[in-house]
């Protein structure tokens, strides 16, 4: 049949094509198909969205919950076809801010954002935030356990594992989202009930360009907060004077909602102003890092948890996996993994909790990520007896034990390390695995790294000890 067109068809097929190009130029593009990558995907896929997906890396299998995705692999320039009808990027937090997709789409005019900045769109319950370079993983859970023991329901992740978008849930009372310095600095307002910067230290050089930038990213995190809480011990962990700040450290402050700690009859005590909270011997975590752990996140649930019935939440949580976590002992030495330590910080945190009886066995090294190795000096001073290192900068981790006077061999392997660690320990010593160092140069991640010490460790026996036999 014959079809005339009169002057409102044209129209409306005029208007059709604007709809269409909008529509287009309105769609969404996950840079990065990792675990934030594909959390992401999965909420755009759930709310009907049709997201394009760009990844630097080779490309690996993918689930079938993606198998409609357009997803360029190995893509270091945005294909022709696509950025025109982009309006929106969702970054992953891998991705340096100079890299080239990201550069591209900036240059272009293009809306760049976190999957945290997407989450915040589309969360009411509060959601709290911790970062910090070291602890935020251990603050993180108690906060989680605090808050459920008092009947809360709460999600816990971000950085710790579970990206945050897939934690959204509408019966859900608290979030409580570890924020790395990487999700911070690609995200724009973070409207948080309340958020800390446990403490900075020199890390992640290599992916920021420089320990400012570092430091820039970590204090995005107090921006947009309702409230913060900050250590008195580091001064970069405070944003501008704000009424809604509470501080805590290893003294005990004036201030009367401030947490510290002080002697009470010959014993140390938590305090939250004149409040008496708990003894620092019951605290579920021991050493003096985990001190000002266990009162960050007693501050940071204050409002929700009374300090005073806290106490009864907090003492049955077991630490995490890899920080500095006991294996073994075997005839008298005690195999710790503290495998997690990927930064000269928590290598120092681990060795300033020990006394100098010039008694343990330190194993380290991986990749430094270009931090200054240096600062551990004073640490391993009167401590260390012997150093076995490995990875890419062990070589560094061995210059500086011959600066301190001690002894030190290098070998390829964790086990090796093992071997060479156990040769002259003796009854009392102690073999400690806390590299300083990210391990992704010869490991997937520190897990895996602490699972092989902890098998290679599982596999010895008095007879492989010979300094013990004799
Ligand atoms: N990719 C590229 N080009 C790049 C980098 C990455 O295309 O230059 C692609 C790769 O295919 C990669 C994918 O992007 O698989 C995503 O990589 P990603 O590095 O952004 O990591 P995700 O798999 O999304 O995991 C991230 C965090 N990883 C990093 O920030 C490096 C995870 O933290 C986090 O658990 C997860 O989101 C969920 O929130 C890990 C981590 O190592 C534990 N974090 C660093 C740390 O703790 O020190 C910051
Ligand atoms: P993150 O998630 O920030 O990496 P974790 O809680 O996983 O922190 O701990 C990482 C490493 O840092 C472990 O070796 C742990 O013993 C050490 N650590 C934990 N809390 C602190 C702290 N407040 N200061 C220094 N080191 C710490």
């Amino acid at each position: 049949m014959d079809h005339n067109f009169g002057a409102g068809d044209y129209r409306l097929i005029h208007f059709e094509v604007e709809v269409t190009a909008a529509t287009m130029k309105a769609r969404k593009a996950i840079l990065g198909f990792g675990i934030t990558g594909q959390s992401v995907a999965r909420y755009l896929l759930a709310r009907g969205e049709n997201p394009v997906v760009l990844d630097t890396r080779p490309a690996k299998p993918i689930d079938e919950e993606f198998s409609q995705l357009e997803i360029h692999w190995q893509c270091n320039v945005w294909p022709e076809k696509v950025l025109p009808h982009t309006a929106t990027v969702i970054v992953s937090p891998g991705l340096p801010l100079g890299n080239c997709l990201l550069e591209q789409a900036r240059s272009s005019g293009l809306t760049v954002i976190s999957d945290i900045d997407l989450f915040f769109d589309n969360v009411t319950a509060p959601v709290i935030g911790v970062t910090g370079t070291n602890g935020k993983s251990t603050v993180v859970s108690l906060v989680g356990h605090i808050l459920r023991s008092a009947g809360y329901k709460c999600a816990v992740g971000g950085n710790l594992g579970e990206a945050a978008l897939d934690l959204i849930d509408n019966k859900i009372d608290f979030y409580v989202l570890e924020l790395s310095s990487f999700q911070l600095e690609h995200s724009r307002s973070l409207p948080l009930a309340r958020s800390v910067i446990l403490n900075i230290t020199e890390d992640h050089v290599d992916h920021h360009g420089s320990v400012r930038n570092y430091v820039a990213a970590k204090q995005k995190i107090l921006a947009d907060a309702k409230s913060w809480i900050y250590s008195r011990e580091d001064a970069s962990t405070q944003g501008a004077d704000f009424a809604a700040m509470v501080s805590f450290g290893l003294d005990k402050s004036a201030a009367q909602d401030a947490w510290g700690i002080a002697l009470e009859h010959g014993q140390e005590w938590v305090f939250r102003g004149e409040l008496a909270i708990c003894a620092s011997a019951n605290l579920p975590l021991q050493g003096r890092h985990n001190v000002l752990n266990c009162m960050a996140a007693m501050a940071l649930v204050e409002s929700w948890v009374e300090p005073s019935s806290v106490v009864s939440h907090i003492g049955d949580f077991q630490g995490l996996a890899h920080r500095f976590q006991a294996v073994a002992e075997i005839a008298g030495v005690a195999f710790v993994n503290d495998s997690k330590a990927t930064n000269v910080g928590s290598t120092k945190a681990a060795l300033d909790g020990l006394e100098r009886k010039a008694n343990v066995v330190l194993i380290a090294g991986g990749d430094a990520k270009g931090a200054d190795l240096q600062t551990l000096a004073d640490s391993l001073t009167g401590r260390v007896k012997r150093l076995v290192t490995l990875g890419k900068d062990g070589p560094g981790i061995g210059v500086l034990a011959d600066q301190c006077g001690i002894a030190h061999v290098a070998v390829a392997s964790i086990e090796d390390a093992v071997t060479a660690a156990v040769q002259d320990v003796a009854a009392g010593d102690m073999v400690l695995l806390s590299p300083a160092c990210s391990s992704l140069d010869m490991f997937d991640n520190f897990q895996q790294r602490g699972e092989v010490f902890a098998r290679a460790v599982g596999a010895l026996t008095v007879a492989d000890l010979p300094a013990v036999q004799a």
